[in-house]
């Protein structure tokens, strides 16, 4: 069993705002629900970042200030299916850029998937995929001389509360030379009518998702959670900018984790967070940014001014 699972668990459940990390959202459950959020018609992110990259793709390349002779590596963290970046690749691929092409990802089932659909769609596109954590993987970049540009799409960063996100841009800084540029693409500041049915869409996916996480400390911590005495309740504001979700207790009730060897006590109304998905402005990136020495130099957005790719260049 997963030691750090289990020990997350019991911070955040011991914690006096409970709150449970979203990044357990994701096992094989987890995943299949998450891949049925991105096609929910709620869920506007993906197919926004999706039309940026096949209708601007030569906008794009112009933003990354790519240049056909010089060879670079395009490196994805989080790389998943890839199907908005084989736009890219494509593009790249007509017009005979000389790059190759590093998905990182924690999923070697994704990656191995991820290889063969290039293979097969882009055979002539160079790809050498990565497993692991991105840090460790990102060490290694700064030893290259050529080029990098990092992908980091689908508002990952998003999930990273603001002192995290400051913490992986300076990380991620520490980890590029001087003329490498990073593709950040994160969800636009917009009317709650917008962002809150993507969080809580009316065929109730991400009440699964998000009760999928006490199935999962049910499963493997060997917890009694009643799923029906918990509703999912995201909140937003356009003032913040940041929604959150929550799984709410509907009575007082007490709930026992039998591989910690504790109880804990849940009063009618208490809430879990279960995730944070901070929406972005050129500001709040600016100050996200802060001292490093990554400096915005372009935004692309969709047609619907929905969501943006940042273009930061070190
Ligand atoms: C992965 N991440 C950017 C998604 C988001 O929008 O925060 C995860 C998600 N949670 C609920 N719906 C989608």
């Amino acid at each position: 069993m997963n030691t750090n699972f289990k020990k997350d668990i019991d911070l955040g459940l011991s914690a006096p705002h409970k709150t449970l990390p979203s990044k357990y959202f994701y096992d094989k459950i987890g995943d299949a629900l998450f891949v049925e959020i991105m096609n929910m018609p709620e869920y506007y992110l993906t197919e926004a970042e999706f039309d940026i990259f096949k209708n601007q793709n030569q906008e794009l390349i112009k933003a990354l200030q790519l240049e056909p002779s010089t060879f670079f590596e395009l490196v994805e963290l989080g790389a998943g299916d890839g199907t908005k970046t084989k736009q890219l690749l494509k593009a790249l691929d007509d017009q005979n850029y000389n790059f190759e092409y590093v998905p990182i990802d924690i999923s070697e089932h994704a990656l191995l998937n991820l290889k063969s659909s290039v293979a097969s769609e882009l055979p002539n596109v160079k790809i050498r995929p990565k497993q692991g954590d991105y840090f460790n993987v990102l060490a290694d970049l700064k030893k290259t001389e050529h080029p990098i540009i990092v992908l980091f799409l689908g508002s990952n960063i998003g999930n990273l509360p603001d002192s995290r996100a400051k913490e992986f841009i300076h990380k991620l800084n520490d980890n590029l030379k001087i003329g490498d540029r990073v593709l950040l693409g994160v969800d636009l500041i917009k009317s709650k009518d917008i962002v809150l049915p993507a969080y809580n869409d009316a065929q109730g996916i991400t009440k699964r998702f998000n009760l999928n996480l006490l199935t999962r400390i049910n499963t493997e911590l060997g917890a009694d959670f009643d799923l029906n005495s918990f509703e999912h309740k995201p909140e937003y504001t356009e003032e913040e900018g940041i929604a959150r979700s929550f799984l709410v207790s509907t009575k007082n009730q007490t709930v026992t984790v039998r591989s910690l060897n504790k109880s804990f006590h849940f009063t009618e109304g208490e809430k879990i967070h279960t995730e944070t998905s901070r929406k972005y402005n050129d500001r709040i990136l600016e100050d996200i940014l802060g001292q490093s020495s990554l400096k915005i130099c372009d935004r692309l957005t969709d047609s619907k001014q929905l969501f943006a790719d940042y273009v930061l260049e070190k």
